[in-house]
């Protein structure tokens, strides 16, 4: 294809057939509408959040949205009857109907649609559209022509668009279908809310790269091997992409930087890569006397940048991730260790739901709401119920909350080839594109899953375990185990260590004792077995204050005093790896009514709106914080 260049660069600076700037190594050539200013080099300073590996993106602007039925294929169906309205990213179709009750919220199509130009040749550059989620089954469309599909409402995912790409307007529109419930299957307790939820980018890459189609990852990754108090030495493995139509030679450089902008590691080689090449190749770097990654006591981050440089010194690509320096040891009888030393995890879990946006949180709000856990003096998270935004892990790292990452396999999975597929390629997708981040700790392979058909269930669970060993042998594995399930089940040996889900005190048992009878008996039946509490809590509404110990009945109180008893308990088991309340905040839960009113799952700490915090905030807050 030849398009014809619209903006002037001047020739001098062109290499070859590409059009990369020297000092520049990427040029941005596609502009959203007309608010995204191009003018200069000023234009490609923009990032995007969500899974953006540092790399320079141009969010797409000028969205509309429509529930009606459209004709794909005809362009970006700006011509069909259907009545568009204009929408911004993060967007959702039910933050609004979402929390009325009775699991009554739309789920189906949706349609989003924008337009971009392509001012310039792209030469033998690529294009991708990066989605940072669309819940759950999305279908991307570019001039009327599907690139690709993906099932999975959480994950990020990119498609190559490059040859559907025309010179001047080109169409994107994507379907996105909140209806099929596979993973997470509709009885899982949260609200579902379809749409464009995170960000969704353009980025542009040289034919020669770090590859962009790894399950959205960023193709580096990097693996503390060893860590002494003389030296880390680190493994950044990297993959690399030549689209060009001729073998390259190219420098692979990968640089360590401190928080002061110091380079502190290196290492490079030269890389030939013959035309169509997917390559692998991996660089030792060592950092002398390192600053560990310490958890909320020092969350000390490095940062790695890897840079593909060409024959001329032309940067071709860059790629930055965090690194952070920490060593995680979880042991049956010691509980957490993090470099060595013995750190209780007290933890909160984390649904990515705020009001009135519903999914479509922005980054600022994620922000707001890390600074409330730390507020509470939290020094962990569970990441619940499946791969949240890159954002998130992010804020993870600086915060220095030890994090719990999970896939959306839930309660009753189905056991066909399609479910067990999909399962395998979202484990993928958490893996890979979260791989770098320090903050976390282990890879929840499953939550609750039921034991129907208990021999099928256990080697599809089996069989994620061991992907997601395959795929990171260096974190643990962990299940959120239904509650009360006794050492001898299955589930209960699969992963390396397990929680368990327990609700003495709310949805049966006894509020005191029965908790720490319960945990006793399995740890001495299991004395080899990591055991953790992946949930505990209690709902009350926020504003229903009453003196009552009557379970169910939501009250401030009642839920105050339930997490005393049962944190206590927890506390005197210091053998427990973790411990996680659940939850941090209200969340959005259609199908629920009780309470303070339906839609709302009220087990937070904090009310959904983030005004009210409840007591047994302010319990944990005086019992946890540095500064009560
Ligand atoms: C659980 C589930 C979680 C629910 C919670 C509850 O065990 O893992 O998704 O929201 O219980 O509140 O019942």
């Amino acid at each position: 294809m030849n398009y014809g260049v619209t903006r002037g660069y001047a020739p001098e600076t062109r290499i070859g057939r590409q059009l990369i700037n020297v000092g520049l190594y990427k040029r941005l050539i596609l502009t959203g509408g007309l608010t995204i200013g191009m003018a200069g080099t000023g234009a490609i300073a923009q990032t995007v959040g969500d899974a953006d590996n540092g790399r320079h993106l141009e969010a797409l602007p000028n969205w509309q949205f429509t529930t009606d039925a459209v004709d794909p294929t005809d362009g970006a169906a700006s011509s069909s009857d259907a009545e568009w309205t204009a929408v911004t990213l993060p967007h959702t179709w039910n933050a609004q109907d979402g929390s009325d009750g009775g699991d009554n919220y739309y789920r189906g199509d949706g349609w989003y649609k924008t337009t971009f130009d392509v001012t310039e040749n792209l030469g033998d550059r690529r294009v991708f559209v990066q989605v940072g989620a669309a819940n759950e089954i999305a279908e991307v469309f570019v001039n009327g022509t599907r690139v690709g599909t993906h099932a999975g409402g959480y994950s990020a995912f990119r498609f190559d668009l490059t040859d559907e790409l025309v010179e001047g307007s080109n169409d994107i529109a994507i379907k996105v279908n909140n209806a099929p419930h596979r993973l997470p299957p509709i009885d899982a307790d949260f609200t579902f809310f379809g749409g464009l939820y995170r960000s969704v980018a353009l980025v542009e890459v040289a034919p020669v790269h770090v590859d962009l189609t790894d399950f959205g990852g960023p193709g580096v990754y990097l693996t503390t091997e060893s860590v002494t108090d003389d030296a880390a030495e680190v493994a950044a493995r990297v993959k690399l992409a030549n689209d060009g139509d001729d073998e390259r030679r190219v420098t692979l450089r990968v640089q360590v930087f401190d928080d002061g902008d110091a380079v502190v590691a290196e290492a490079e080689n030269a890389v030939t890569l013959a035309t169509g090449a997917r390559e692998e190749r991996t660089l030792e770097l060592s950092i002398s006397d390192p600053r560990l990654w310490q958890g909320r006591a020092d969350p000390y981050l490095y940062r790695a940048v890897t840079t593909l440089v060409d024959t001329d010194g032309n940067v071709l690509d860059e790629v930055t991730e965090p690194l952070g320096v920490r060593e995680i040891e979880i042991d049956p009888q010691d509980g957490f260790l993090l470099n060595g030393e013995s750190m209780p995890l007290r933890g909160v879990s984390y649904h990515q739901d705020v009001e009135g946006a519903g999914f479509a949180a922005t980054d600022d709000q994620k922000r707001r709401d890390f600074g409330i856990m730390d507020e509470l003096g939290a020094n962990s998270v569970r990441l619940a119920h499946y791969q949240h935004s890159r954002s998130v892990y992010d804020l993870a790292d600086e915060f220095g909350m030890v994090a719990w990452a999970e896939v959306p396999v839930i309660s009753e999975v189905d056991l066909t080839d399609a479910y067990a597929q999909n399962a395998r390629q979202q484990m993928q997708e958490l893996i890979r594109q979260n791989y770098n981040h320090p903050s976390i700790a282990v890879w929840g392979i499953w939550n609750e899953v039921s034991l129907q058909s208990a021999s099928d269930v256990s080697s599809l669970l089996t069989d994620l375990n061991a992907l997601a060993k395959a795929e990171d042998p260096s974190r643990p594995t962990t299940a959120a185990v239904l509650g009360r399930l006794g050492p001898e089940e299955p589930v209960m040996n699969i992963t390396d260590t397990v929680g368990q889900n327990l609700y003495f005190g709310w949805y049966y048992g006894n509020p005191t004792g029965d908790l720490g009878a319960w945990l006793d008996e399995l740890h001495a039946a299991a004395p080899d077995l990591p055991i953790g509490v992946s949930e505990y809590g209690a709902g009350a509404g926020p504003s229903i204050q009453a003196e009552t110990t009557v379970q169910q009945d939501h009250t401030e109180t009642y839920q105050a005093d339930y997490h005393e008893e049962a944190y206590l308990q927890m506390k005197e088991r210091p053998w427990l790896w973790s411990t996680f309340v659940w939850a941090m905040f209200d969340f959005a839960s259609d199908a629920r009514d009780e309470g303070e009113g339906p839609g709302i799952n009220d087990k937070g700490l904090v009310s959904r709106d983030r005004e009210v915090r409840k007591d047994a905030f302010y319990w944990y807050q005086a019992n946890w914080s540095e500064d009560p």
